[in-house]
């Protein structure tokens, strides 16, 4: 197991619904750690490149207005495994396939305004939190609860 980072944005839909501060308690609450926080608002060329396996798709015009209506927050989490622990949290593109208890499953009931946006492997990972972040924006620090967050074996 292997301490991650994973990029993930809270997209228009939870800015406007009020459900930032709720999609980042789960974050923080799961025991990840942010290591990078902004709001920004997305333009449609970085939209583009963000989303480039989607340029064709029917929806995809639709998905670039959506995602630059307003700003985003983006984040950076770290934990061990953080890419697919924070994948599993999101649960699938249709928010009305996704279980409850999931981000997506209690939250939304679109595909497309599906609230959250989260890396999919670990590659896609470190050209994520590349794209958003630099390397001044990113932070290691140390948290007393990391203690408890999982043994230190789990988090090389
Ligand atoms: P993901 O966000 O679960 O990784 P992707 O297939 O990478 O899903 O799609 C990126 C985003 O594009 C989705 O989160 C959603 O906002 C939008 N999207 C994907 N498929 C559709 C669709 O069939 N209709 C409308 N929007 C879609
Ligand atoms: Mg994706």
């Amino acid at each position: 197991m292997a301490l991650e980072q994973t990029l993930v944005l809270l997209k228009p839909d939870a800015l406007q619904r009020g459900l930032i501060g709720k999609v980042v308690a789960r974050l923080e609450e799961r025991g990840l750690q942010l290591v990078g926080l902004k709001m920004l608002k997305l333009d449609a060329k970085k939209c583009e490149e963000h989303y480039a396996h989607l340029v064709g798709k029917p929806f995809y015009p639709g998905l670039v207005s959506f995602m630059t209506s307003a700003p985003i927050v983006a984040l950076v989490a770290s934990g061990p495994e953080a890419v697919k622990v924070v994948r599993d949290m999101c649960g699938p593109t249709n928010a009305r396939n996704a279980a409850p208890g999931t981000i997506r499953g209690d939250y939304s009931l679109s595909t497309q305004y599906n609230i959250i946006h989260a890396s999919d492997s670990l590659e896609t990972a470190h050209r994520e939190v590349a794209r958003f972040f630099k390397k001044e924006e990113l932070f290691s620090y140390e948290r007393a609860l990391d203690k408890l967050t999982a043994a230190a074996d789990e988090k090389k």
